[in-house]
């Protein structure tokens, strides 16, 4: 059956240092995939400075911008892949403001989080961020492609 004949919108979504040392990988994943969203890539990094710096490039002129590239690259990232119609949007929605003092509750940040320079979880904001964001993290062929009878049902 081919439910699906266009390319599905994708995102790139990052567990950041402070995620991963709270123990918050399973959460994080576990709110993706149970909304119906497809996990397409995922691998854990210890970025360096330079990518971190790469990563965050529109917003070095920012004072916080050394501070964030620091911590960025200070410890194991969780880099992920994720697709579904309207992943991009509804994924910054399932991860809330980007001040956890202002992501309302039932959201990834409000519920877990408390200062914006430890947020946890960072995602693309638009459709160009996202393809420039997968191709900076990931090779093509990182990206898996297939199946389940559950996409009769989720979409
Ligand atoms: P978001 O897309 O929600 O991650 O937000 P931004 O791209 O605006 O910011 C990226 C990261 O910079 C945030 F996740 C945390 C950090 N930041 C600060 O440390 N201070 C600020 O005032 C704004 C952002």
């Amino acid at each position: 059956q081919e439910a699906h004949a266009a390319e599905l919108e994708r995102t790139f979504i990052a567990i950041k240092p402070d995620g991963v040392q709270r123990g918050l990988i399973a959460e994080v994943i576990s709110r993706f995939e149970r909304k119906g969203f497809k996990l397409v890539a995922i691998k854990i990094v210890v970025p360096s400075k330079d990518f971190a710096q790469k990563h965050y490039h529109d917003l070095k002129e920012r004072p916080f911008f050394n501070g964030l590239c620091d911590f960025l690259s200070s410890g194991p990232v969780v880099a992920m892949v994720w697709e579904g119609e309207g992943v991009i949007r509804y994924g910054r929605k399932l991860i809330g403001a980007t001040d956890p003092q202002k992501s309302e509750p039932g959201t990834i940040r409000g519920d877990l989080a408390v200062i914006v320079g430890r947020n946890i979880i960072h995602g693309s904001d638009g459709p160009e961020t996202a393809k420039d964001e997968i191709a900076l993290w990931f090779k093509p062929e990182e990206l898996v492609k297939y199946t389940s009878n559950a996409e009769k049902w989720i979409y």
